[in-house]
Order: structure tokens, then sequence, then C-alpha cells
């Protein structure tokens, strides 16, 4: 059986923003069942977590002898292990790969610290420009990205994990101007998030949210 750690108590209260939602999706879209072992922030700082986790964060994988971290390289895992998730074709198959790594590397950090510096710089007063200098960054990304999609369903052909991983990034964006800007970006996210593996794992997160706060 495979065990994910992901939160107690989500700070986005179910909105399936925290990175263990990516590898539930990913988990879901194999069709592997999975068991969540639920860490509060303490448990996360502690030893026998950090043996998982060596930050002290979720998401982490275990897997008989394989236990794992970063979110990336768990769907990474999931897809090269259980299959479906990446094409066969050696050349097609490394080219999802890129667009994995482009989610992470490329999308993922100006978008991250645009969240963050919502949350931690919203007081200061170089917020404003501060915002509008994440906001312009993020901007080129999506023009470029959107450019790339034009009226394609996917990235690559067939929805792959370069395309879950990518959503999972954009979904951070999910109702601000920087992503309606671009409607063939905000369908993208749209269409992956109604396929039903996303509903399942989007369902799971937001049951221990409800379950947690009693709602
Ligand atoms: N690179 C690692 C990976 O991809 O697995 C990053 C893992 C990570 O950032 N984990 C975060 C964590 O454990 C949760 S996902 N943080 C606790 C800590 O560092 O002490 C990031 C996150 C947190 C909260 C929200 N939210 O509330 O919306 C969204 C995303």
């Amino acid at each position: 059986m495979i065990t994910i750690t992901a939160f107690e108590a989500s700070p986005d209260r179910g909105q399936g923003l925290a990175r263990d939602m990516r590898v539930r999706w990913a988990l879901e879209e194999v069709g592997q069942p999975y068991e969540v072992r639920l860490v509060s922030f303490t448990a996360m700082k502690q030893a026998a977590h950090k043996a998982r986790q060596p930050f002290g964060q979720i998401p982490s994988y275990e897997e008989g002898d394989l236990t794992l971290f970063e979110s990336g390289a768990i769907v990474l895992h999931v897809a090269e292990r259980f299959g479906g998730l990446l094409p066969q074709e050696m050349n097609a198959r490394a080219r999802a790969i890129g667009w994995m790594f482009a989610a992470l590397n490329t999308i993922e950090p100006p978008v991250f610290d645009r969240a963050l510096a919502v949350i931690l710089e919203r007081e200061a007063p170089w917020f404003a420009q501060r915002m509008e200098g994440l906001e312009n960054g993020i901007g080129a990304r999506l023009r470029d990205l959107s450019a790339w999609l034009g009226d394609g369903e996917w990235l690559e052909g067939a929805f792959s994990a370069g395309d879950l991983l990518m959503v999972s990034v954009l979904r951070r964006l999910e109702g601000s101007a920087l992503l309606t800007a671009y409607p063939n970006l905000a369908a993208y996210v749209a269409r992956a998030s109604a396929r039903p593996a996303y509903q399942r794992a989007f369902a799971a997160q937001l049951a221990v949210w409800e379950a947690k706060s009693g709602g």
C-alpha cells in the first residue's frame, strides 16, 4: 500500500492548493489506492517525519522499501511505476518530462512568490510595487505558455504528468485577472480540473479539512 503525507489542517481550508493534491491526483489518474498520514505543523518538524521529508514538509510518499519526497519526484515516480501519465515513445516522454520541470522550475516559483507576498507583505509600504513586479513576471510566462498551448487540449498532444503539474500550479491563479487574461489557459485549467481523477483527489483532500473543521 502507498502512504502519502498531507496537512492535518491545511491552511487553504480544503481548496486543494497544498502539494499533496498533485500526488493524490497522480495516484487517482493511474488508479492506485493510497493511504494518507495526516501531520500537524509540530509533527512535521520532528525526526520521524524528517526521516521521510528532510525539510519537514508535506508531501512524502512511501511504497514498500521506497520513501520519497519532493512532489515532482513523486509524480514522476508514480508515472514511471504505474504507467499512463507519460508517453512510451522516448522523445515524447522526454518532452512531457520537460513540461513537468517547466511547471515546477519556470512557472511555480513566481506564482508561489506572489502567493507568499500576499500573505506576508500585504502591509509593507512596497507591497504594490512588489506585486507589480511579480505579476509582470508571471504575465510574461503566461503569455508564452498561452501561445504554446494555442487551441490545443494539452501541452503535448495527450494529457500527461506535465499537464498535471502545470495545472496544479496554475490553479493558484484561478479567478485572478492574470489567468482570465488568457482564456485558453483558464479553459485548460477547467478541462483538467473536470477530470474524474482530479475530482476524486480534490474531494479526498477536502474531506480532511471538513472532518477537521466540523464542516
Ligand atoms: N518542493 C517541495 C515539494 O514540491 O514537495 C515543497 C513542499 C512544500 O512546500 N510543502 C509545504 C509545507 O509542507 C506544503 S505545500 N509547508 C510547511 C512547512 O514548510 O513548514 C505549500 C503550500 C502551503 C499552503 C498552501 N495554502 O494554504 O494555500 C498552499 C501551498
